[in-house]
């Protein structure tokens, strides 16, 4: 299995673990179709993709929110584009991190709609064409947070059980074909991740990472390459990886 010439789309690519995973596809010489809401920051991972080896770039502004934007986006994709081999689905975000009874209702709606909604209007755009042509794989982004909810996180840990069954049930649902499909669910990584759950708090977002040795995002983004990578007879269905220092979503030891 090569990755040579590969088309491969990336949501959210613009940062954190989309853009690391931009990057390591690159060095594989793959096309890059990047997507995220900013485009700024979007131009920049496709110029250092592209020094990275990336075969070629394509950039789309996309919210993945908005049904009809995803809809157009990928039926307006020009032709050498159109032929996705692997999609990753890494969109998605936090806000807030308090009580269910207490929380936020926007920021419930600003998860649901990326994270799950968002996820699944681009599966929904862009299977159709690897059934049709027997070739692809999809790549969801999880999380240990959807394998065990921790407390005041109950609607991200939600969206991402979500994630969990919507990845179960496309495999489920594409048996019979040659496609695959696989999660790839990390625990702390150290991102732009609580930053923007905390709605820019800096202190507050440092002490998330406090005495840990979090995982990078190169760290996700070289197994996410490595799922790709793997014969075609073989689906990687999971992959739960932590820092040595996390046991799960609720236990961490913390260097003081
Ligand atoms: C991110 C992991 O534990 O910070 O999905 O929610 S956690």
């Amino acid at each position: 299995m090569s990755l040579k010439g590969k088309i491969v789309f990336i949501t959210g690519a613009s940062a954190g673990i989309g853009a690391a995973t931009a990057l390591a596809f690159a060095a594989e010489g793959a096309r890059l179709l990047l997507a995220a809401r900013r485009a700024g920051k979007l131009a920049e991972v496709a110029s250092a993709a592209l020094e990275r080896g990336a075969e070629a770039v394509h950039t789309i502004s996309l919210d993945v929110r908005d049904r009809q934007a995803v809809q157009q986006a990928i039926g307006a994709l020009p032709a050498e584009w159109a032929k996705i081999d692997v999609l990753v689905n890494n969109a998605g975000l936090s806000r807030g991190l308090e009580k269910l009874y207490q929380g936020n209702v926007e920021d419930w709606e600003e998860m649901i709609d990326t994270n799950v909604k968002g996820l699944l209007y681009v599966t929904r755009a862009v299977v159709p064409g690897m059934v049709e042509r027997g070739r692809g794989h999809v790549v969801n982004l999880g999380s240990t947070a959807g394998e065990l909810t921790y407390p005041n996180g109950a609607v991200y840990c939600a969206t991402k059980a979500a994630e969990r069954a919507i990845n179960d049930g496309l495999r489920q649902d594409l048996l019979g074909t040659p496609i695959r499909v696989t999660t790839v669910d990390p625990g702390m990584v150290e991102t732009d991740f609580s930053l923007v759950r905390f709605h820019g708090d800096q202190q507050r977002a440092a002490k998330v990472y406090q005495g840990i040795h979090a995982l990078t995002p190169e760290d996700v983004a070289e197994v996410i390459v490595w799922a790709a990578n793997r014969p075609e007879h073989v689906n990687i269905a999971r992959v739960l990886l932590t820092p040595v220092q996390q046991a799960n979503s609720l236990l961490f030891h913390r260097e003081s």
